[in-house]
């Protein structure tokens, strides 16, 4: 059980790799959340359904950086990123790659279990005031 999350792991890490090095676009975003719903494993394509904390620094598709504030909302998963063992209510940690010209603009690369006793903050975002 623990070596096929390793292994897990080793795969996610060699995708990172290779999308990192894949003439890396867009941005990466460090978000925590709340899974709202398990993943459905006949439907991963339906990606994760997540209550995240405020996006401080996000970056709308029109350039704009005005954060986002927390909300419920699906995130598709990029492939490779394991999804077993995460269940409604885990807190996790996720990487969310950005990229507004990419056929999926938006998708989780990277993905951490947090521990039980994480207290999420759900406040509003606070956006920089730099251009
Ligand atoms: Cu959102």
């Amino acid at each position: 059980m623990r070596r096929a999350l390793k292994q897990n792991l080793g795969l996610a890490c060699a995708v990172l790799l290779l999308a990192a090095g894949c003439g890396a676009r867009g941005r990466d975003y460090t978000v925590r959340a709340l899974v709202v719903q398990a993943p459905d494993p006949a439907n991963p394509a339906g990606g994760l359904y997540l209550y995240h904390e405020a996006i401080d620094d996000w970056m709308g598709r029109d350039g704009k950086r005005d954060g986002m504030d927390p909300m419920a909302m699906p995130f598709p998963v990029a492939k490779g990123i394991p999804l077993t063992g995460i269940a409604a209510n885990d807190k996790v940690e996720v990487t969310l790659h950005v990229d507004w010209q990419a056929d999926r603009a938006v998708e989780i690369t990277q993905l951490r279990k947090l521990p039980r006793d994480t207290r999420l903050d759900f406040r509003a975002a606070r956006p920089s005031p730099k251009p």
